[in-house]
């Protein structure tokens, strides 16, 4: 691609992973030809990947949808016009509502890498509904992080690798997957300083793994040990920060009680890493002046998801590594993931959390976060249980492809009585749903996420659109407000008066908006909506979906008024709401929202006396049970499978072409060279790969960066790419036909992708 020097050029964000890099790009009629980075992007600062430049992939995929679809019974679609579509929609959700309660309806998605503003609409749609369930993709990674954060810290806590001495990856591969601002330059920082360090645990020599000066290389699926040595250690050789630990936490004395009589050389035998190597990581952490600490899903997609997750936060809070300059902290979020999940991102600001467990209607699994665990969907639907799910409303999510087990996810989706999918592109869920309704692309409205998690200065980056929506598509914010209207929930009647308001101004509207909402219920209920239909027409010209923004920034400036007030935006908490919203529209690079401080980190910890918490007895069975070691593996499974590793090449499923790829095979399975000749194949060979749930042909690339018996395939590959004349395009593995639901956390529900038992055999030409 060749800048044109006469074009102008566009602000906006990388969409392909959570970091969503700014940038600028020119166009050409509806193509995107030229992409840098946005040196005023306030975060990344300039800064982008080679995926960046692959984003006109996802804009022009060829499976892009354009008008609403009806499934028939032959399973073939039918193109039908949108009052249609909202129609039978509406419907049919109110009918089953009616018949089985809203409880019936399971709502899916909302968020994928790049776009949150949608899910803010969803809200009302949830509402009209009586909604009661939801899930999303945090529900098979991040849910056991979650619940342990929130007894440990009652906070989530981001690192500061850009200015800490030490950095530990945990399962995490930041040079392929990001996560940070910055990644590789900060990566390349630490690497060159000799003062600093990076200790990685992953049983890949992963690309990060490489540059690092202390590599913990484990066998796959021993973190559990590996961490509990590590804090062990701390403790046995008092490595511990004792006047820390006096000043911030409780649970000190119960949990050192147990790491005391943990035989640290047992310990990394059952890890596979020598014992000494052990002792000098933990001795650099407890040493260095601050350590950054992050986990990811070769830890959480594991066999000791939730145990890890506690156990990687001991061994930096043992230390005292919170709170401070370089180490984590809690970060200010504009929205919380978590509050959004739960439903609640336009509740009341500072309300006390719900202290009520709450579990799914048929399998009783823990609901964390208001998500229920995906591995447990199928079960839920596929039952004659009568507190069943009976319908799906599916919104920015895949969950046929993502989801552990492809088969009963589909299965499951073809038992609903009702099945709606939001989405872009013609995917596999699509392909399953009763009816599918057309959104325009991420660069044809405005959009945004909520994955700010910087400190001290937070960043948003509302994205202004590129083109006008492709003809046949959407906004998100349109198609709820039509459901919610369908439904009957809201007119012209509730509108009107604060429309009349928004013309008169943003205080004018912010005091007809507080005064409206005292007196119709359905104003506040339905918030999103209602700002999208009255304060979005006064909004520049293609950004009304943006109006959810007001509301969140109210709310925003409310709860966290010291942070805001430190980055421009103090003062009467409706003016600076107001002004902070101005400036979000004004500033196409983004902005800083939220300035803060480290004692922040202190009163962020929402738990007795803002003491962290060591000890969490509901873990200790666990705990307890690696005594006994690790289990012993399936004879006729001998490879554990890392299914879903994240690669240049890969990007979920946001990029359904595979066209970009030209260079050697597509999404190849890594082995080692030990495991290969053993095999008897070479580079590019083709060899079937079983599981207990499925069997695909993989083509092999042999590396040394895999230890024996380790396999691992890319995620987001093996989708069913269809072109404009109907031919299907299938590149690489869809690696959750291969994938189990029951195999899970015991606690979170998360899958254990990265430990698939596995076997590896030459195709059987007959049935190649
Ligand atoms: N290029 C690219 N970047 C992405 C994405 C993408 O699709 N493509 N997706 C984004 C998303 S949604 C997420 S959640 C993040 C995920 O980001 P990461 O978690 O970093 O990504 P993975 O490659 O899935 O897993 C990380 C590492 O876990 C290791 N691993 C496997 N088994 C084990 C084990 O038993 N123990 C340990 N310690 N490690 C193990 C793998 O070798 C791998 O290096 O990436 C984000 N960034
Ligand atoms: N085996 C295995 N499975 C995995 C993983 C793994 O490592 N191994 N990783 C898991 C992880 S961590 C994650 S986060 C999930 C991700 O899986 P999903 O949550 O399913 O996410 P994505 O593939 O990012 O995108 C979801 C959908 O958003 C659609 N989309 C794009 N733009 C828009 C838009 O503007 N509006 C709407 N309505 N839709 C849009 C895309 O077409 C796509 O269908 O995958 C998980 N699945
Ligand atoms: S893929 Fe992620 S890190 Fe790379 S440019 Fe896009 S948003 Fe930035
Ligand atoms: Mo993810």
């Amino acid at each position: 691609m060749t800048a044109d020097r006469d074009q102008p050029w566009h602000k906006t964000a990388c969409i392909i992973c959570a970091l969503n890099c700014g940038v600028e790009v020119q166009t050409d009629g509806r193509r995107i030809t030229k992409i840098r980075g946005d040196d005023a992007h306030p975060v990344s600062k300039g800064y982008v990947c080679e995926k960046s430049q692959r984003l006109d992939y996802y804009q022009n995929g060829a499976d892009r949808l354009t008008s609403p679809m009806r499934r028939r019974a032959d399973g073939s679609y039918e193109a039908i016009d949108w009052d249609t579509a909202i129609r039978e929609i509406a419907q049919k959700f109110k009918a089953l509502k009616e018949r089985h309660g809203g409880e019936s309806i399971l709502y899916y998605g909302g968020a994928n890498q790049g776009s949150h503003l949608g899910g803010t609409y969803a809200d009302s749609t949830q509402k009209a509904l009586g909604i009661k369930y939801r899930s999303n993709a945090l529900a098979q990674e991040k849910t056991g992080e979650f619940w342990v954060g929130g007894k440990m810290l009652g906070t989530g806590a981001h690192g500061d690798f850009e200015h800490c001495e030490v950095a530990v990856f945990v399962g995490k591969n930041p040079w392929h997957s990001h996560g940070f601002a910055r990644t590789r330059v900060i990566l390349r920082d630490i690497q060159k300083d000799p003062d600093r360090s990076l200790i990685v645990i992953d049983p890949r020599r992963s690309e990060t793994a490489e540059m690092a000066d202390i590599h913990l290389q484990v066998k796959p699926g021993t973190d559990a040990w590996c961490l509990a040595a590590l804090a062990a250690i701390l403790v046995q050789e008092d490595l511990v920060a004792h006047p820390w630990l006096a000043e911030h936490t409780t649970g000190f004395a119960e949990i050192s009680a147990v790491l005391r009589s943990i035989p640290v050389s047992r310990y990394a035998q059952f890890c596979g890493v020598d014992e000494a190597l052990l002792r000098q990581a933990a001795r650099r952490i407890a040493q260095a002046r601050s350590v950054s600490m992050m986990e990811d899903l070769g830890l959480q997609m594991n066999v000791h998801s939730t145990l890890g997750s506690y156990l990687q936060r001991l061994v930096w809070l043992l230390t005292g590594h919170y709170g401070r300059p370089g180490t984590n902290n809690a970060f200010v979020p504009f929205l919380s993931l978590a509050k959004a999940s739960k439903g609640e991102g336009f509740a009341a600001s500072q309300r006390p959390a719900q202290r009520v467990e709450r579990r799914s209607p048929v399998v009783g699994a823990k609901i964390i976060i208001g998500l229920i665990p995906c591995n447990v969907i199928p079960e839920e639907i596929l039952t004659d249980h009568p507190q069943r799910y009976r319908a799906m409303l599916i919104e920015c999510g895949n969950p046929v492809h993502s989801l552990a087990d492809s088969q009963r996810m589909r299965a499951a989706l073809r038992a609903l009585e009702l099945s709606v999918v939001i989405d872009v592109a013609m995917t596999e869920t699509a392909r399953e749903a009763d009816y599918v309704l057309p959104a325009c692309s991420q660069f044809e409205k405005p959009d945004a996420t909520f994955f700010n998690l910087e400190f001290p200065r937070n960043g948003f980056h509302l994205r202004q659109p590129l083109f006008e929506p492709r003809p046949g598509t959407l906004p998100e914010a349109e198609i709820h407000a039509r459901l919610v209207e369908a439904l009957g929930e809201l007119s012209e009647h509730d509108y009107a008066p604060l429309r009349r308001a928004a013309k008169l101004g943003r205080l004018a509207y912010s005091l007809a908006f507080a005064w409206r909402s005292k007196r119709n219920r359905k104003i506040a209920r339905y918030a999103a909506i209602v700002l999208y239909r009255t304060l979005g027409p006064s909004l520049p010209p293609g950004m009304a979906p943006a109006a959810s923004l007001w509301g969140i920034a109210q709310i925003y400036v409310r709860s966290q008024p010291t942070a805001a007030a430190r980055a421009g935006f103090g003062g009467n908490a409706v003016r600076a709401g107001n002004r902070l919203f101005d400036a979000i529209l004004n500033s196409p690079s983004g902005l800083i929202f939220a300035v803060s401080d480290h004692a922040d980190s202190w009163q962020a910890v929402r738990l007795p006396d803002h003491r962290i918490n060591l000890w969490l007895p509901e873990l200790l069975p666990e705990l307890q049970k690696l005594e006994s070691g690790p289990q012993p593996g399936d004879p006729a499974f001998p490879f554990v499978l890392s299914a879903g590793e994240r690669r240049g090449e890969t990007s979920n499923t946001a990029i359904r072409d595979s066209g970009w790829h030209r260079k050697g095979a597509f999404g190849p399975l890594r082995i080692s060279p030990q495991d290969a000749q053993a095999l008897g194949c070479t580079d590019g060979d083709s060899l079937r790969l079983s599981t207990g749930r499925g069997s695909a042909i993989v083509v092999v690339e042999i590396t040394d960066t895999m230890q024996p018996g380790h396999i691992s395939l890319p995620n987001g590959q093996g989708l069913d790419y269809r072109l404009a004349d109907g031919t299907v395009v299938h590149s690489g593995v869809a690696p959750n036909e291969l994938t189990d639901v029951t195999r899970r956390d015991f606690l979170a529900g998360t899958p254990w992708h990265k430990h698939v038992p596995a076997r590896l055999a030459p195709v059987d030409r007959s049935s190649a």
